[in-house]
């Protein structure tokens, strides 16, 4: 399922995970639906863990059969597809979708009863019609990736729930916006119920429109909720019902938690108490499962982040699996989710259209997710040149206009060259001291440089705002160990990681500290072959970004106990100011 509970009691649904037939576009005649389906493959999956398809980039086409009992409307949820989708019913279009890393919906009204036929043609191509998946330090897997939901609904349900949680003087306050959509021929309205811990609340529905969606507000005020924190990762079900005529037509359930996060000049507050955020930069990637990882592989690297003391996660550099965050908000880690993008050419013809979508997927799936402290917008982009100051005052103002309740930022990588601090809550930076500049041992000096700068007016707006050091790290390649700590060797990451840990963790002005990287990761061969090979620092050795703590199997490398004595010591001196 797409989540890790259950989201609907009244509304029936049920899962299309499972072998679906398939058929990769590999042979010279492949153009268009194909006439025979000779192959099956697990959804979800990545089409890249059968041995025949590694490397494979192009189109697959997926079919799946489903019956209805009776004539109604159907809702089908996509949990991703990456990284373009395009969906048929019975041969006939029905949907699209770009980007791999947000849900989407497809709606199917007045569908017959008996069996239907599902047809979803898969592109992980690059090209001009792909702004965001591109050739780049990560892998652009292709498949169904993420879970697939089939729901019914009737004219009128409940498409979204967002929840923002308030602390006033008596406690908390719970502000609930509930979009209701009419997929219908007439006119129609109704009731909501909407209900939390001990506390509920009932909405009347203008008449909606057929094909129209209206949104109704309410506060909520519990009594005697517990505050959502790392230390209490306390979580409340929000549970909203639709009703007409007094009957239970619709219903949708979130999970919740009560915590406010709010920017205090250099301050991170979590429910009014300064943050310290220590963790990693972690990309979606896999050896056996590309980007499809399971529920177990998300929880395994997530009892490897506990292990190693740290309490926050980068979603580098998309929106994650819904179920991940899931896991963040049971266990209390902290996220910075950040829409989709690395080093993106803003100039790409499709660019401002699949950031904008991109951007609103992200924030209207994830909203409720405690653990989301933060939005990112792009990463190491252009943040120097007028455009590229556009496309940041843009991206962040939507960000800020689509959820106000949470604190902006992005990654920067280019130092004083950068202009555009003043649009985000929260500067970042990318650094990597000792690898891609100078030499180990001069990241104090580095800092404090850069500090300088910041808190002067050069910075634009960077003055007096909390700092996240959001990339630093160093390659290693698991098994290669030499005592003179040669570049690639794992010595080397830990003299890298320990001084900059030393650092970062230690300064009273860097509010969060995220190592590039968790884990290594697969990278696109195209477009890095000059790289591919190279053992400088911008190498590639083994198409991989070798920069991870653990290798991609997750065996660790020696900074492994490193970072772990350094966050320890970090957390225990947290800890002590409590
Ligand atoms: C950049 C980028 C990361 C990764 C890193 C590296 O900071 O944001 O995605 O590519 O460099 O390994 O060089």
């Amino acid at each position: 399922m797409l989540r890790a509970f259950v989201e609907h009691i009244f509304r029936p649904v049920s899962s299309l995970e499972g072998l679906w037939d398939f058929h990769p576009d590999t042979g010279p005649d492949d153009h268009g639906v194909p006439s025979a389906f000779t192959r099956q493959i697990e959804v979800p999956s990545a089409w890249e863990t059968l041995p025949d398809l590694k490397g494979f980039r192009g189109t697959g086409w997926y079919r799946k059969t489903f019956s209805v009992e009776s004539k109604g409307h159907v809702r089908l949820v996509f949990g991703g597809v990456s990284h373009t989708a395009t969906v048929f019913l019975d041969g006939k279009q029905v949907g699209h979708h770009y980007d791999a890393f947000t849900p989407f919906d497809v709606i199917l009204t007045d569908l017959e009863p008996g069996p239907h036929e599902l047809l979803v043609k898969v592109d992980n191509s690059f090209g001009d019609h792909s702004a965001l998946h591109i050739p780049n330090d990560y892998y652009t897997y292709g498949g169904i990736t993420r879970p697939v939901e089939l729901h019914t609904v009737g004219d009128l349900f409940i498409d979204k729930l967002f929840a923002t949680p308030k602390r006033t003087d008596a406690g908390w306050a719970l502000a609930c916006r509930v979009r209701i959509r009419n997929v219908g021929h007439s006119e129609a309205g109704g009731e909501v119920r909407i209900s939390v811990a001990d506390h509920s609340a009932c909405l009347s529905l203008p008449d909606i429109a057929p094909g129209a969606s209206v949104e109704v507000d309410t506060e909520l005020f519990p009594e005697a909720v517990e505050a959502w924190s790392a230390e209490n990762p306390k979580l409340y079900r929000l549970n909203a019902r639709l009703l007409r005529d007094g009957d239970v037509v619709d219903d949708k359930i979130e999970r919740i938690g009560f915590r406010e996060i709010r920017v205090e000049g250099p301050a991170l507050l979590l429910n009014g108490r300064p943050l310290v955020l220590r963790g990693f930069n972690r990309h979606e990637d896999h050896p056996q499962f590309g980007c499809a990882i399971p529920p177990a592989g998300m929880a395994a690297d997530l009892a490897l982040f506990e292990d190693l003391h740290c309490n926050f996660l980068r979603t580098s550099h998309y929106p994650n699996d819904m179920r991940m965050l899931d896991m963040c908000d049971e266990r209390g880690i902290y996220v910075w989710e950040e829409s989709h993008s690395r080093q993106t050419p803003f100039q790409k013809p499709m660019f401002d259209a699949q950031i904008r979508q991109s951007t609103i997927e992200m924030v209207e799936n994830h909203f409720n997710h405690p653990c989301v402290l933060m939005w990112g917008s792009v990463n190491e982009c252009d943040t120097a040149s007028d455009y590229g100051v556009e496309v940041h005052r843009e991206v962040l103002g939507l960000l800020k206009r689509l959820d106000g309740s949470r604190p902006t930022t992005y990654a920067g990588h280019l130092g004083k060259a950068d202009r555009c601090h003043g649009f985000a809550d929260i500067v970042s930076w990318n650094i990597y001291v000792g690898w891609y500049v100078g030499q180990p041992g001069r990241t104090a000096e580095d800092l404090e440089e850069r500090l300088r700068w910041l808190d002067s007016p050069a910075s634009l707006g960077g003055d007096n705002k909390p700092l996240i050091i959001s990339e630093f790290g160093a390659g290693a390649i698991y098994g290669v160990r030499n005592p003179q700590a040669d570049p690639w060797s794992e010595e080397f990451q830990v003299v890298v990681l320990d001084e900059a840990l030393r650092v970062y963790l230690n300064h009273p002005r860097v509010t969060g500290a995220a190592i590039w990287q968790f884990c290594d990761v697969r990278v696109t061969r195209e477009g890095n072959n000059e790289t591919y090979n190279s053992y400088s620092p911008m190498g590639r050795p083994r198409c991989m970004n070798n920069k991870g703590v653990v290798d991609e199997f997750r065996r660790p490398k020696l900074s492994y106990a490193a970072v772990k004595s350094r966050m320890a010591a970090a957390k225990q001196a947290r800890d002590s100011l409590c």
